[in-house]
């Protein structure tokens, strides 16, 4: 046998070992939920390497939380309330008729007003809305953890995905299970001390400070628990306003 015969079977059974042992990783991956829902978009390996090793060595890490001396003077609002009818209809009414409603992988579905929401555990933290544009600003939220809502309705062990809708029809997003039981994921009421103001997602938003300001979605009214993204729009787990960012932001 030739040198160069000898050479192209060891890199053909490299290659082969290689691209069985790629199928049971991707495969494992799966099963043990290291793998993005668009693993194959353009963020594919760099964004399943991040995903894999913080869910494996970070799944409890904590966002970073600043004093009280850190929060912004100016906070940068990023974008408009949604010039829909009916939001501008919950805004006159100072948002007494806003929902947020709640179905899915849960025992009990659920309609919840604001008060609602206020009457459960609350919470404080001053973290860091990074957008991935390179702009960035501290400020305190205060709000109800979504572990703390998803709990009082009992999530089944089914449960893999929490899907959150927006009321600008074009914004949803949606965050692993992990995420959506972290103590620092909130449903957002408050900001700097006062209600959430409207620029800044009001009356509702969700806040995951351990991910990109993009997996933040303001004007929050809608939540679904899926064991599966699958027939979310194209399967990715984001609405397509949201198509050229990785699904998973984690910071
Ligand atoms: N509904 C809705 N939520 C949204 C957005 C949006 O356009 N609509 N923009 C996102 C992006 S890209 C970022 S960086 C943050 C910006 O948050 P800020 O306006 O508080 O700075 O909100 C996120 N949430
Ligand atoms: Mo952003």
């Amino acid at each position: 046998m030739s040198t160069l015969t000898r050479r192209a079977l060891i890199a053909g059974g490299v290659a082969a070992v290689g691209g069985a042992l790629g199928a049971a990783l991707g495969a494992a991956g799966r099963r043990f939920g290291l793998i993005p829902p668009d693993a194959g978009g353009i963020y594919g390996p760099g964004e399943t390497l991040a995903y894999a090793s913080h869910r494996l060595f970070g799944r409890n890490a904590l966002a970073r939380e600043f004093p009280r001396s850190m929060i912004s003077a100016k906070p940068f609002a990023n974008s408009i309330a949604p010039p829909t009818a009916a939001y501008k209809q919950h805004e006159a009414a100072n948002f007494v008729n806003w929902r947020l409603d709640v179905d899915g992988h849960v025992e009990r579905r659920a309609s919840l007003s604001l008060s609602d929401l206020q009457a459960m555990e609350r919470r404080s933290q001053i973290t860091e809305v990074t957008c991935e544009e390179g702009w960035s600003y501290i400020a305190e939220w205060t709000g109800t953890p979504l572990a703390t809502v998803l709990s009082s309705l009992g999530v089944r062990p089914t449960a893999k995905y929490v899907v959150y809708y927006s009321s600008d029809p074009d914004w949803w997003e949606s965050i692993d299970i992990d995420e959506a039981l972290h103590p620092q994921t909130l449903v957002a009421w408050g900001m700097n001390g006062g209600p959430l103001p409207v620029p800044f997602g009001g009356p509702l938003r969700l806040r995951v400070p351990r991910q990109l300001g993009y997996k933040s979605v303001k004007f929050l009214n809608r939540i679904t628990v899926t064991d599966a993204l699958d027939g979310f729009g194209d399967g990715s787990g984001q609405s397509s306003a949201n198509a050229g960012y990785a699904w998973y932001a984690g910071i």
